[in-house]
């Protein structure tokens, strides 16, 4: 659960000022908190103080990882403070494990970097040099490296970790609602719902101040969760707040046809708003005609009844609602998403909210839960393979015409669009892939599909750069290093989970002799002769987008940067409608700009309406068909790849290694004994972990968290299959075998 936290950490940083309104490092809840750095008689050094702050997504409210963050601040022995070069980088076929990475100068980093771009792109092209980006960097990072990759590099070559996040759920919103913005209203707009349907997602580990927000939902028996695991978050649905569904992983997508299904042969749609505000309901209608409950039963395994029972439940709520009753939502978080089949489960979880009569109205709607700190800015400011600044698109003239207007280039210099995440990291170094890579925040050989696979890539490559401020398992591999500041170490701006415009402020000062990736970028760009000079001050690139998303989906005009503390700005944000702004206050009492609530009046396609449209399952699989599933995800004390939380000891002290949470009566049969170690095995590979027992767990699914490295990196099992929509790889739904293993190297690294 939430902590209303105070913490200081250990005298690491020197004071910029004493008290700051920043946000925190990590997730897309993004948690308002005080940073005061304490007074001290040390010239150079003070302790940092983490207060969660008032902010209507958090209350005050701070989960243990943000209540920790400021441990990773300043000059730490294990922080990155000067470039490192692996003597022999660029040398083709060179071998990166005979040379250490040694200390080099900042001009002697970049000019190695600018030389070998420029060498392997003379012999091999432009598209020799991938860019790979993150939902962690900045609006103004993520902008700046998409320019810099389609104007000082010039490669189609460039795609992000968002492909492993929100691809999904951000095709299907798209192709359904005519927009991308995860949350389409605020979330306090959960506070008064009676009925919430958590799809996928386990926000009591993963945003624990989110759960204040499920508060009335609870109190009405009305939290539905479904999940294969009695997650934290299902465990809320405990003493009658609610009801857990347990499919087997997978077997979402069944059950949400189904659910459609029963809906629509009992007569139980919101005809009417179907009418009103939709297009395709008869091409749905078919695609769901033979999807009755026993069938879903078999490919979902929840019974037909529960599926009946949910149906009704939902139209029930959604009538009371419109009789003037409280709200239901629909929400989808990974666990759904991340299938091969994850954008037409999105797509389903929608249809269902359109079905019961809800986006765009008072009665609720749906949302999907993005994820990183600017998985949403991130995802729309141009460093996905196939977009443009402002969810502009690469492959339309007109957007083309307008972006390279803007950065003083003819159109037909824009690359056109490049390689999904997965494919780019799984073709490195080979015929068809890129020959150098750049990484801007993430950790691929821990976090991608099949990490085996990118490693012997990463290894085949003639030159790897990572920008990072820890020295990550990615950066091990690099021939170049270059340590960069870290979030309360300089200004920026982020689009949290509900599209709204947030500066992080800096708090404190880096360590001597990291730099800012926006610097890092504007000197590669002028060694690299780029024709599009790069801004390096934050505030500067932030106007820049300002005026390149003027008139796009994702408008960011209508917001000055200096105001973005005194107001909540919601996207999209014209320019026009800026001054006076709705008529509207926050519940923290802030006026509100730009647009809180994106389909009200109509949605995002150009003819307003929501477009259905047929849904089919491709391969249909009943669970035990498969043996032994393997579904992965998070622990409330880890974040990600694990860089950052793995260096808390507070936080590693409550999870030290991998585990493998199994049912008891799995692991009786196999022969595994609680805190003992087993291996699991895919067609990918193996790895190993710590025997959890689990009864709230499917008996035909185990459950490993991805944060760990080495032996205990579940990326080893995953196959890196695709969804052929969105090219996001699927993470949860993988056959294993599970084996009792002598001895355990669960990735402490
Ligand atoms: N502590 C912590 N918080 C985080 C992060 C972190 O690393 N650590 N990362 C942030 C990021 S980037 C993201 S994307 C979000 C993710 O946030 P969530 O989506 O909440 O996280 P996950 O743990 O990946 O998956 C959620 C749930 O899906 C369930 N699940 C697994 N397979 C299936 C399935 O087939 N069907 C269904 N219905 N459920 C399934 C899992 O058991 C899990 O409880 O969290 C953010 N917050
Ligand atoms: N099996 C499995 N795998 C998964 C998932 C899963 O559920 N299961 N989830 C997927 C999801 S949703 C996500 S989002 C990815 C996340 O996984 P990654 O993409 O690896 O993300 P992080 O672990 O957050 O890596 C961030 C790295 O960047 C650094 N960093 C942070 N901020 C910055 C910055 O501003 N600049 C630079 N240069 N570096 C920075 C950190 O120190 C860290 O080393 O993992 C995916 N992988
Ligand atoms: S919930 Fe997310 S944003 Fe809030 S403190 Fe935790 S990690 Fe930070
Ligand atoms: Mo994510």
């Amino acid at each position: 659960m939430s902590e209303s936290a105070t913490r200081t950490s250990p005298p690491t940083t020197r004071t910029s000022s004493p008290a700051t309104r920043t946000h925190c490092p990590y997730c897309a809840l993004q948690c308002s908190m005080t940073l005061t750095v304490e007074p001290t008689t040390s010239p150079t050094t003070s302790p940092t103080t983490v207060t969660g702050a008032e902010f209507p997504t958090n209350r005050g409210r701070l989960c243990r990882k943000g209540a920790t963050s400021a441990v990773l601040l300043g000059d730490r022995p294990d922080r990155l403070t000067t470039p490192l070069i692996r003597d022999g980088a660029g040398r083709d076929g060179a071998d990166r494990d005979a040379a250490p990475l040694r200390e080099a100068t900042w001009d002697e980093a970049l000019d190695l970097v600018a030389s070998r771009i420029t060498a392997l792109q003379q012999r091999h092209g432009r598209d020799a040099i991938g860019v790979f980006g993150s939902g962690s960097l900045t609006n103004e990072k993520a902008y700046t490296l998409g320019k810099f990759a389609r104007t000082a590099l010039r490669t189609s070559r460039i795609d992000y970790n968002g492909r492993f996040c929100m691809a999904s759920a951000a095709k299907a919103a798209t192709e359904v609602l005519g927009l991308d913005r995860g949350l389409p209203f605020p979330l306090t707009d959960l506070d008064a719902a009676c009925t919430v349907l958590l799809l996928g997602s386990n926000v009591a580990d993963t945003m624990p101040p989110f759960v204040q927000h499920l508060e009335k939902a609870r109190s009405h028996g009305g939290l539905i969760v479904v999940d294969p695991r009695r997650s934290a978050t299902a465990q809320l649905t405990g003493d009658d707040a609610g009801h857990q569904l347990a499919p087997a992983p997978g077997g979402d997508l069944p059950l949400l046809l189904s659910v459609a299904h029963v809906l629509l042969a009992e007569g139980l749609a919101d005809e009417d708003y179907l009418s009103r505000r939709t297009t395709g309901l008869s091409s749905f209608r078919r695609s769901v005609a033979d999807w009755w409950p026993e069938r879903g039963q078999t490919l979902s395994g929840i019974s037909a009844a529960r599926i009946r029972w949910l149906a009704r439940s939902l139209a029930a709520a959604a009538r009371a609602s419109k009789s003037g009753g409280d709200p239901v939502f629909i929400l989808t978080g990974r666990g759904v998403e991340q299938h091969r089949d994850g954008t037409d489960t999105a797509k389903a979880a929608i249809s269902l909210a359109l079905l019961l009569g809800l986006p765009g109205t008072r009665h609720g709607g749906y949302g999907t839960l993005t994820g990183q700190g600017n998985g949403q800015g991130g995802r729309e400011m141009g460093q996905k393979a196939d977009q443009l600044p402002g969810l502009r698109s690469i492959t339309d003239p007109a957007d083309r015409e307008v972006t390279a207007r803007h950065w003083g280039i003819p159109a037909d210099d824009l690359p056109g669009p490049g390689l999904p995440a997965t494919q780019l990291l799984h073709t490195l170094g080979t015929e068809q892939g890129v020959k150098a890579l750049l990484v801007h925040g993430a950790n691929v050989v821990v976090s991608a599909p099949d990490v085996q696979r990118v490693q012997e890539g990463i290894r085949a490559l003639d030159l790897l750069v990572v920008c990072d401020f820890f020295r990550s398992e990615t950066a091990e591999f690099a021939d170049v290093v270059l340590p960069v500041l870290q979030w309360a170490e300089e200004d920026g701006t982020l689009t949290n989970l509900e599209g709204r415009l947030l500066r992080r402020t800096r708090a404190v000062d880096g360590p001597e002799g990291a730099r800012s990736e926006l610097w890092i970028l504007a000197e590669l760009a002028r060694r690299l002769g780029s024709a599009a000079p790069l801004a390096s001050e934050p505030a500067e690139v932030f106007d820049e987008i300002r005026r390149v998303t003027a008139g796009a989906r994702a408008d960011y005009s209508g917001v000055a940067w200096d105001r973005l503390d005194e107001v909540a700005a919601y996207w999209p944000l014209p320019l026009d409608e800026h001054a006076p702004g709705p008529q509207e206050v926050t519940v923290s009492g802030e006026p509100v700009v730009g647009t809180p609530r994106v389909f009200t009046k109509a949605f995002g396609h150009p003819d307003g309406r929501a477009h259905l449209g047929p849904i089919h399952v491709r391969d249909p699989q009943p669970p035990s068909a498969q043996g032994l599933t393997l579904t992965t995800g998070r622990l409330m004390e880890h974040y990600q790849s694990g860089t950052q939380t793995r260096r808390v000891p507070e936080l590693l002290g409550v999870h030290p290694v991998a585990t493998v949470s199994v049912h008891p009566a799995t692991a009786g049969g196999l022969r595994l004994i609680e805190g003992a170690h087993a291996e699991l095995r895919s067609t990918s590979g193996s790895m190993q972990a710590r025997v959890v027992f689990d009864s709230g767990l499917r008996t035909d699914t185990v459950f490993v968290p991805f944060h760990f490295a080495g032996r205990g990196a579940a990326n080893r099992l995953t196959a890196g299959l695709l969804d052929p929509q969105s090219q996001m790889p699927e993470f949860k739904n993988t056959p294993v075998t599970l084996h009792p293993a002598p001895s355990l190297d669960g990735g402490r690294s």
